[in-house]
């Protein structure tokens, strides 16, 4: 862990052990330059620690760029509570009490909400002990789930990508492969329908699945043969790091656009995927709405009406991006680092004059 940190470029990271139910509790604020870390809370079980923390530091990172690519007066921070395997659903209850405490104690350092693991309920919560949490359910005051959003922009970004690529609005019959239909996966499926595209999907769980088969009647991709199945559009809406040295050759897609955070394993994918000539949505751009949603209605006054508008535009955001990176013969990974590292930079300035 002591490498992990030195090598990292981010702001500091906390930890604690929480003993009563054998969780590592990690949060990672990379940047505050633009504002309070904010970033959800995922729940998982990692093979260690080291793990636990890692997946927290890139993530945080990941929300620096998407609140400066945004534009929203936010920094980048998220917190994973890396579970034992033998965590019992009882302890969640108590789980989640301490952390929104432990969120207090720490003054208010980091802002949350839900992530992959944890849910609407699970922010009520925590906020019996702290009120810096967004996503609680409507009768808690909050705005709720907010993966419907997250796919209203995901699909906006789909759609800008299949123009660009094939120069055509029109979806009809265009051939998506959706992975992980969780609760951002399941509703951009519905968009895709609606769009008349043809679906097809993957997941790990056999619940998940049957449910997508029986009410959607969508044909199902085995998780292993995903990379290498032929389609239009790739949408990785499951966990990260699934863009790499072993996935990118196989891939039969023209078009890698989805709602997954840290879709590359490392920056050489990005270029990886540039060199194979396959357009890449930067992922902290497209899977943005999420975050725009709820910081907007709940903290910026927004009507949901304003925010749907603000979330639409993530595609207009990615056709800016890739006409940058054509223009500077850059990939999209680059030309979208450059905009939001820029934004960063020009705040870290700003504030030194300042001081
Ligand atoms: C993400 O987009 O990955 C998030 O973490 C979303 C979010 C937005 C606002 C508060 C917490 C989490």
């Amino acid at each position: 862990m002591e490498t992990l940190i030195q090598s990292w470029d981010g702001e500091s990271v906390i930890s604690r052990f929480d003993r009563e139910s054998g969780t590592w509790m990690f949060i990672a604020i990379h940047s505050t330059a633009l504002g309070v870390a904010t970033g959800g809370t995922r729940l998982k079980s990692y093979p260690t620690p080291r793990d636990a923390l890692f997946d927290a530091m890139r993530l945080a990172e990941g929300m620096t760029y998407k609140w400066a690519g945004v534009e929203f007066p936010r920094g980048g921070g998220k917190a994973v509570l890396n579970i034992s395997e033998v965590f019992d659903p009882s302890q969640r209850e108590g789980l989640m009490s301490r952390y929104g405490q432990w969120l207090a104690d720490l003054h208010a350092i980091f802002e949350t909400g839900p992530d992959l693991g944890t849910t609407s309920s699970d922010m009520a919560l925590i906020r019996r002990g702290f009120n810096g949490v967004f996503g609680c359910p409507l009768d808690f005051g909050g705005m709720g789930d907010p993966g419907p959003y997250t796919a209203l922009g995901v699909f906006s970004g789909i759609r800008a990508s299949c123009e660009r690529r094939f120069n055509s609005l029109d979806m009809i019959g265009l051939s998506i492969l959706v992975q992980g239909v969780g609760s951002v996966g399941k509703p951009l499926i519905h968009l895709l329908l609606e769009a008349g595209c043809e679906v097809k999907f993957s997941d790990l769980d056999s619940a998940r699945i049957d449910k997508v088969r029986q009410e959607l009647g969508l044909s199902f991709v085995e998780p292993e043969a995903v990379y290498g199945e032929p389609c239009d559009v790739f949408a990785p809406c499951a966990t990260g790091g699934i863009l790499n040295a072993k996935t990118i050759p196989q891939l039969k897609c023209s078009i890698v656009a989805g709602g997954a955070n840290n879709q590359l394993e490392g920056s050489q994918d990005g270029e990886a995927l540039h060199q194979r000539d396959i357009l890449y949505a930067p992922d902290y751009i497209i899977n943005a709405g999420g975050a725009i949603f709820l910081v907007s209605t709940e903290s910026m006054g927004w009507d949901i009406s304003k925010a749907r508008d603000r979330i639409v535009e993530i595609g207009n955001t990615l056709k800016d991006i890739y006409a940058h990176a054509e223009k500077h013969g850059i990939s999209s990974t680059e030309a979208a680092e450059e905009l939001a590292k820029g934004r960063v930079k020009h705040a870290v300035l700003k504030k030194h004059t300042e001081n």
